[in-house]
C-alpha cells in the first residue's frame, strides 16, 4: 500500500497542478504503488483466455513473419544496453555520488536515418540519453548526457547533451535538495497529528482511514515551492480519487534547501476559510459557529461492478467479430508491420509510449514520424510515464482476434509487459464505398492500439489505417476522475455526489506529425471556402456565392493556427515541386475528425512555459534535429524555463518547400457529470485527427481491394461479382461465462 504521506521527490520527475479547491494529483510512483500494490507482473491475459475465451473454434491464423527492410533505428534501449550503460556511468569518477534519473534511446538525427533508409548509408550508431543528478549537491541539476556508441566498449564516451533542448546546457533544476526527504513524512505527521480528533469528528474516520496527499502541480514562484495537500479517504480498491475530504493545508519549501528547518507549514483551508495556524483552526473548530461540511463517504457508488436490474436479453452472448487469418505481416523483432499497402516501424519510450516511424503507403513515405509528445490535465503526464503500458485484455481492449506484440518495459521495477500493443483488422459498421444496389466495398481498417493507466486515468491510443490511404490518430480517456470536494466551487464543476464536485479540467495531448510528401521539401497550403459576391458574364446582377481561396503558410511567424470556424479551411501538406498531371499539388490533408481542443486557460499560472504547445490546435515548424520533441518529462522542474520551451521553435524561418513538422493537439474539455461515476467511460472523452490523401493519387485507392461486390442487373436478375474475395469459413465458439 501507499505510504500515507505525499511527496514529490527531488529529482524524480515530478508533477503539477490545480487550484487548491479543485483538482488533485499525487506523486506518480506512489500512485502506481497504490494501484498495483507493488512490482507484480499482471498476468491477466491468460486468466481472461481461460475464463471467457475457451478455445475459440475460429482461431485466427497468426500474422506471417516478415523481415523489415532495415533495422529499427528508433527502438528503445534494450534491457542489456540499459544495464551496461548504467554500470558504465556509475563506474566513472566524474559521476561518483550521482544518481541516474532515467535513460532512453537518443534517437539518431533524421538526416542520418534517411541516409540509412534511402541511400544505403551506414546504420547510425546507437547512443543513450542518460539523465543524472548529483545527489550530494545542495542545488542539484538534472544533467543530460549522451553516452555511446553502444554497445558499451572501450570506445564508449560521454558528453553533455544539450542540442535537443532549448534551455542552456541541457540542465534543469531539481525541485528541492536531494537529501533528508525521509524527514518529510515526519514533517507532515507533525502537521496532521494534532488534528486527529478534529478529523475523526468531521468524518468519523480514524487516522488510518485517511491520508494527506500533495496536490499537483506544486506552485513554483518567489524562489520557493508551495505545496497544497488534501486529506483523502482510502476507500476500497482504487477509488481514492473520488474521496477528497475537503480539508487542505499549505506548506512551503525552499527551492534548494533540503534541511527540514527551512520547511514551513503555512495554514489550513476548510470551507473556503483560511487559518494560518493550527491553533487558529482548532479554536474556530471548537466555536459553536463553525460550519461542518458533510463527509464524502465511500460506498457502492465508487465501485465499477455490475449494478441495477439486468437488461432484457443481456445475458445472451453479445456479437463477437472473428477473423480466419491475420491479413498483415509483422517483423516481431524489428517491430515492423505491413498491411494492405501500408508499412511502418514502431518505436517506444517510457515517457510517451509508442510512436510510429517511416509510415509508407503504396511505397511512398507519407510520414517520417507520428508520435505522442505530451499530455496534460493541468499536470503533465509524461513525467508520470505514459509509456508504462497496460497489458491488453483480449475481447475487451482489443477484439478477440487481435494479435499482440510483446514489449519489455523497464519501469520502476523492471517488468516485462506482454501484449502491450495489439494489432487487428476490423470491419467498420459501414462500407467505405457504395452506389445504389450496384456496387459496395467493405470498409476494413487496421488498428494499432496501446493503453496506459496513468494513475487514476486510462488513455487509449489508436492509430487506424484505411484502404483509401487515410490514417487516423484516436485518443480516448476513461477511469476514475480526480474529483474535488464540493464546496464553493460550483463555477468549476457540477456537483455529482453528496459532497463531490466533478472538477473541470482540459485534457490536451500533443502529437507530432513529421510529413514527407514525395520528399522532405513541403509546404502547407490553406484552401478556404469563402463567401463571395461575384459578377458573371452569364448573370445580369452580382451573385452571392462562395469560392475557394488558396494561400500558403510562409514562415514560422504565421504557423500557429486554430482549426477554422465552420470547417472552412482545408490544411494540406503539399509538395509544390511535384504537381499531378492536372497541375494540382499532390498532398495529404490534416483535419480534426472527432472533437479536438486546445488549452482553455491562457498563460497557465501552474504550468507557464512548460505547456506552450497547448495553446493552439496545430502548429507548423521546420524540422530540425535540435527540435525533436515539443516537451520533456523534466519540463515541470522549471515551468518558467523548461528544458523544452516550445515557443523557441518559432523563430521566423521559412516554411516553403522545407521539411515540415505539424504539431497538433488532441483532447477534450472534461466537465465530469454524474455519468462519470463510478468511472469516466470511453464514449465522450474521445478525440481524433485524420490524415488523408488530397489529390495525392489519381483515384480512390480503396478500389484496389477485392472485398467488394458488383451486382449486374442486366439480365433482370442480379449476378453477383465477388472479385475473388475469400469466403469466411469457420465456426466460432462464442465465449461462455
Ligand atoms: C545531430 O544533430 C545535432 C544538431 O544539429 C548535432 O549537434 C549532433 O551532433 C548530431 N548528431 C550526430 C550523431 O551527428
Ligand atoms: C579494453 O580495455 C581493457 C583494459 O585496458 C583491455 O583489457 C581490453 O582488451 C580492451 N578491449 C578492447 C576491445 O579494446
Ligand atoms: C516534528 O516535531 C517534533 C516535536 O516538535 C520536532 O522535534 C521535529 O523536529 C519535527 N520534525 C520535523 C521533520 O518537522
Ligand atoms: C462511525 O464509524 C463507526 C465504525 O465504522 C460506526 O460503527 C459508527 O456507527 C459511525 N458513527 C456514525 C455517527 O456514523
Ligand atoms: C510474448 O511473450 C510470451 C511470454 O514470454 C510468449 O509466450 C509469447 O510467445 C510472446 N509473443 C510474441 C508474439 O513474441
Ligand atoms: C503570464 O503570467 C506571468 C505571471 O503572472 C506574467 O509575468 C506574464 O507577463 C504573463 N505573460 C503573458 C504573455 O500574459
Ligand atoms: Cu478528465
Amino acid at each position: 500500500m501507499l505510504s500515507s504521506s505525499g511527496l514529490w521527490s527531488l529529482c524524480i520527475a515530478v508533477l503539477l497542478l490545480s487550484q487548491a479547491a479543485h483538482g488533485a494529483r499525487s506523486h506518480p510512483n506512489r500512485y502506481r504503488y497504490s494501484q498495483n500494490g507493488g512490482p507484480e507482473l499482471y498476468n491477466g491475459y491468460n486468466a481472461i483466455q481461460e475464463t471467457i475465451l475457451p478455445g475459440a473454434g475460429c482461431t485466427t491464423r497468426p500474422p506471417p513473419e516478415i523481415k523489415a527492410p532495415k533495422k529499427n533505428v528508433w527502438a528503445d534501449l534494450t534491457r542489456i544496453e540499459k544495464h551496461q550503460v548504467g554500470r558504465w556511468v556509475k563506474n566513472r569518477n566524474e559521476f561518483k555520488g550521482y544518481e541516474i534519473d532515467y535513460m532512453q534511446i537518443l534517437t539518431p538525427n533524421k538526416t542520418d536515418i534517411l541516409q540509412y533508409l534511402d541511400h544505403d548509408g551506414e546504420e547510425p550508431s546507437r547512443y543513450a540519453n542518460v539523465v543524472v543528478y548529483d545527489s550530494k549537491s545542495e542545488q542539484p541539476q538534472k544533467e543530460h548526457l549522451r553516452v555511446g556508441p553502444l554497445p558499451v566498449t572501450n570506445a564508449t564516451t560521454w558528453e553533455p547533451l544539450s542540442y535537443p533542448y532549448t534551455s542552456k546546457d541541457g540542465k534543469i533544476r531539481c525541485l528541492a535538495g536531494a537529501t533528508k526527504w525521509h524527514d518529510y513524512d515526519k514533517f507532515i505527521a507533525n502537521i496532521t497529528d494534532p488534528v486527529k480528533d478534529v478529523t475523526k469528528d468531521l468524518w468519523n474516520l480514524t487516522a488510518d482511514e485517511w491520508f494527506p496527499l500533495s496536490q499537483d502541480p506544486l506552485w513554483q514562484y518567489d524562489e520557493k515551492i508551495t505545496e497544497w495537500s488534501q486529506f483523502w479517504a482510502w476507500g476500497t480498491g482504487t477509488s481514492s480519487t473520488l474521496l477528497p475530504l475537503g480539508l487542505y493545508f499549505k506548506c512551503s519549501f525552499d527551492l534548494y534547501k533540503s534541511d527540514p528547518s527551512s520547511w514551513k507549514f503555512e495554514g489550513w483551508l476548510y470551507n473556503n476559510k483560511f487559518y494560518s495556524t493550527t491553533e487558529e483552526f482548532r479554536n474556530a473548530y471548537s466555536s459553536p459557529r463553525f460550519e461542518k461540511l458533510p463527509p464524502n463517504i465511500d460506498g457502492p457508488w465508487t465501485r465499477t461492478d455490475q449494478k441495477g436490474p439486468v437488461l432484457p436479453l443481456d445475458t445472451e452472448a453479445p456479437p463477437m467479430p472473428v477473423a480466419k487469418s491475420a491479413r498483415f505481416s509483422v517483423d516481431h523483432d524489428r517491430k515492423y508491420v505491413q498491411w494492405m499497402g501500408f508499412s511502418f516501424y514502431m518505436g517506444f519510450r517510457e515517457d510517451v509510449g509508442m510512436s510510429l516511424w517511416d509510415i509508407r503507403f503504396k511505397g511512398e513515405r507519407i510520414l517520417y514520424e507520428l508520435s505522442m509528445q505530451e499530455a496534460l490535465a493541468h499536470y503533465l503526464d509524461s513525467a508520470y510515464s505514459m509509456g508504462n503500458l497496460d497489458e491488453l485484455m483480449p475481447g475487451f481492449d482489443c477484439p478477440t482476434h487481435a494479435s499482440y506484440l510483446n514489449l519489455t518495459v523497464l519501469g520502476p521495477w523492471e517488468e516485462k509487459v506482454k501484449n502491450a500493443i495489439c494489432l487487428f483488422e476490423y470491419d467498420a459498421d459501414y462500407s467505405i464505398q457504395r452506389h445504389a444496389t450496384e456496387s459496395n466495398t467493405k470498409n476494413i481498417y487496421f488498428v494499432v492500439r496501446t493503453i496506459t493507466t496513468v494513475g487514476n486515468y486510462d488513455y487509449s491510443f489508436s492509430y487506424e489505417f484505411y484502404m483509401d490511404g487515410s490514417i487516423q490518430v484516436v485518443v480516448r480517456a476513461a477511469g476514475y476522475i480526480e474529483a474535488a470536494y464540493y464546496a464553493h466551487n460550483s463555477d468549476y464543476g457540477y456537483q455529482i455526489h453528496d459532497a463531490l464536485s466533478g472538477a473541470m479540467h482540459d485534457h490536451v495531448l500533443n502529437c507530432k506529425a513529421d510529413f514527407d510528401i514525395l520528399d522532405t521539401a513541403n509546404t502547407m497550403e490553406l484552401v478556404t471556402v469563402t463567401p463571395a459576391t461575384e459578377n458573371y458574364v452569364w448573370s445580369d446582377q452580382p451573385r452571392h456565392t462562395m469560392k475557394l481561396v488558396r494561400s500558403q503558410i510562409e514562415s514560422e511567424d504565421d504557423s500557429r493556427l486554430h482549426w477554422s470556424g465552420n470547417g472552412a479551411t482545408q490544411y494540406r501538406i503539399i509538395n509544390t515541386d511535384k504537381p499531378n498531371k492536372y497541375g494540382e499539388y499532390r498532398g495529404y490533408r490534416i483535419l480534426p475528425s472527432q472533437g479536438t481542443i486546445h488549452l482553455s486557460a491562457s498563460n497557465s499560472s501552474n504550468l507557464a512555459n512548460a505547456v506552450n504547445w497547448a495553446y493552439h490546435d496545430l502548429q507548423v515548424t521546420k524540422q530540425k534535429d535540435t527540435e525533436p520533441r515539443s516537451s520533456n518529462p523534466s519540463n515541470y522542474n522549471n515551468v518558467y524555463d523548461p528544458l523544452v520551451g516550445f515557443d523557441h521553435f518559432f523563430d521566423g524561418e521559412s516554411l516553403q518547400q522545407e521539411d515540415l513538422v505539424v504539431w497538433f493537439n488532441l483532447g477534450m474539455h472534461h466537465i465530469p457529470h454524474t455519468g462519470d461515476l463510478p468511472n469516466t467511460v470511453f464514449t465522450t472523452p474521445h478525440s481524433a485527427v485524420q490524415i488523408t490523401p488530397s489529390n495525392f493519387f489519381d483515384r480512390d485507392e480503396s478500389r484496389d481491394t477485392v472485398n467488394m461486390i458488383k451486382l449486374d442487373w442486366k439480365a433482370g436478375k442480379g449476378h453477383v461479382e465477388t472479385f475473388g474475395q475469400a469466403q469466411q469459413v469457420c465456426v466460432a465458439d462464442v465465449p461462455h461465462y
